[in-house]
């Protein structure tokens, strides 16, 4: 299975800890496309030598041939709901994970799409357990 992980970059770096653990956890499923976006010395803007009109284009071809596309929505971002329109439109399930916390509530676009399976968790055992279910879902159901 390819797993098309996604989480904030230049949106901010707060929650690479998180990402971590939820792309470590993805890895005995499939193939995580994106795993680096679980490096938690990735930087927010010190991207030297890489387009970004290359970065889009791979991204965009690589969430078309994704399974499924996986996201922590928690740390708002540009790119992750952009790649969660893009699945949508490819066909691509699209599970947002979101952690209720600072008072802050996921976007509307996103918690009110009705092809988006929006999970709330607090502690990333509960993520683990809706990315198995969601996961199990979608590989009896496979697009
Ligand atoms: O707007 P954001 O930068 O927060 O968007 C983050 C999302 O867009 C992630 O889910 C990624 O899939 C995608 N994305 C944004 N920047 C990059 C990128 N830059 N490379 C790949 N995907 C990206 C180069 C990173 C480099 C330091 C390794």
């Amino acid at each position: 299975m390819k797993i098309y992980f996604s989480g904030s970059i230049r949106g901010g770096r707060y929650d690479a800890a998180i990402y971590h653990e939820l792309v470590e956890y993805l890895k005995q499923f499939g193939h995580v496309l994106t795993a680096f976006i679980g490096s938690i010395d990735l930087p927010e803007t010190d991207e030297e030598g890489v387009e970004d009109s290359d970065i889009w284009k791979r991204d965009v071809e690589w969430v078309e041939e994704a399974d499924v596309l996986i996201a922590e929505t928690t740390q708002a971002s540009l790119g992750v709901g952009y790649e969660i329109a893009i699945a949508n439109k490819a066909g691509t399930p699209v599970l947002a994970l979101f952690r209720e916390s600072r008072g802050k509530r996921l976007s509307g676009m996103i918690g009110g799409d009705p092809n988006v399976t929006v999970n709330n968790y607090q502690q990333i055992d509960e993520a683990y357990s809706f990315i198995d279910t969601f996961l199990k879902w979608h590989t009896n159901n496979s697009k």
